[in-house]
């Protein structure tokens, strides 16, 4: 097993680069998507939450250059130049597939434009690309203090306005990808209809993604509940999970396996998801995060408390020779002047003395 770092867009940098491998990290896993373009970055470092109304930000925020061949070559001998290995890029841009997930006109072209992506980061030598195929994204969050020592953190608390209102034409994923759209909201769909659309952008990009050697890797709906602004989600439950990697069975229909989200799950066993899809081989990389509850009442926590014994999933992972990355996604901020850097430091050194332990105990 392999220790990764996340870094959002504007974390590319050699500062950031640095502090990942001294926390440990020798993987990277990038989001390429300007969430904030034009957005507001009220949230600092951490993660998007998401707003109703404006979204993020402006989908198609980063330069289509940046998802070419080259330019993807060019970041990954930079990550490397600082001692990382790039492992995964994370998310497509709302620009890029819209009418992909919402079923509109520019579907055709769209869907060609995600194969011209995945066969260039196949070319430059990215073995996974992360996904999230979500018409609402994540929404109805709210920001509080309700971990260990106070310290800020996200969660959700009931039914909030931002996870009931509908989404406004010209946005999806929250964010917006047509600002001159006309008035109304996105039409409300049922659930099957979701699962067509999937299975659409599985059986077309699924083989270019073998071709290209890339795996794709679909994360699950975080919140995970059946509905979020009025749209159905697509794996809200563990079990969903089976139902996506049957859809198209092919090593390159992976999971970006989200052990916070499956946990905040209402049904399910975290251990038992962990052991058979890492058992299948399944699991093209981890989001090694911990929660306490469950969906609607839940609060992302420190690495150590939550409700899921991270020990156990490691010895779950170890036992099925998982070989994969495992990252922190996102942790609490700490009360001191660099509050995102400790809790990120915080969480690799506990991922790392876990991996450490795990693989002292393994036979060679
Ligand atoms: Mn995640």
């Amino acid at each position: 097993m392999k220790l990764g770092f996340g870094f959002y867009r504007h974390m590319l940098n050699r500062e950031h680069c640095d502090f990942a491998v001294q926390c440990g990290a020798t993987h990277a896993v990038v989001h390429l998507v300007d969430y904030f373009h034009r957005g507001s970055r009220e949230h600092g470092e951490d993660q998007p939450i998401g707003d109703t109304h404006g979204g993020w930000g402006i989908a198609g925020g980063t330069p289509d250059e940046e998802w070419s061949e080259e330019s993807l070559r060019s970041l990954k001998a930079e990550l490397k130049a600082a001692g990382l290995e790039l492992e995964a890029i994370e998310n497509f841009d709302p620009a890029h597939w819209h009418d992909v997930l919402l079923d509109g006109p520019r579907k055709a072209a769209q869907i060609e434009r995600l194969k011209e992506i995945i066969r260039n980061v196949g070319a430059a030598g990215i073995p996974v690309f992360g996904y999230n195929f979500s018409i609402a994204g994540v929404a109805g969050r709210t920001v509080g203090n309700g971990t260990r020592g106070g310290a800020r953190t996200v969660g959700m608390d009931g039914a909030a306005e931002s996870s009931t209102a509908p989404i406004p034409k010209g946005m999806v994923w929250n964010m917006v990808y047509d600002g001159e759209a006309p008035e109304g909201m996105l039409p409300e769909i049922d659930h099957e209809e979701l699962w067509s659309r999937l299975e659409f952008f599985l059986r077309e990009l699924v083989p270019v993604a073998e071709e290209a050697g890339v795996r794709l890797a679909a994360h699950p709906d975080d919140p995970p509940l059946p509905r979020v602004r009025r749209q159905p989600r697509l794996v809200y439950q563990p079990a969903m999970y089976q139902r996506l990697v049957d859809l198209v069975p092919s090593r390159s229909n992976a999971l970006e396996f989200c052990l916070g989200t499956l946990a905040e799950m209402s049904e399910g066993d975290i251990y038992e998801a962990c052991d058979h899809h890492s058992r299948q081989g399944d699991i093209a990389y981890i989001h090694f995060r911990n929660v306490r509850g469950k969906v609607p009442h839940y609060t992302e926590t420190f690495i150590d408390e939550g409700d899921i014994d991270m020990r156990r999933i490691m010895e779950i992972l170890r036992k099925n020779r998982y070989e994969g990355v495992l990252i922190p996604d996102h942790a609490p901020q700490m009360s001191c002047e660099a509050p995102w850097h400790a809790g990120m430091a915080y969480t690799m050194g506990y991922m790392k003395a876990l991996l450490d332990g795990a693989s002292s105990g393994r036979p060679e």
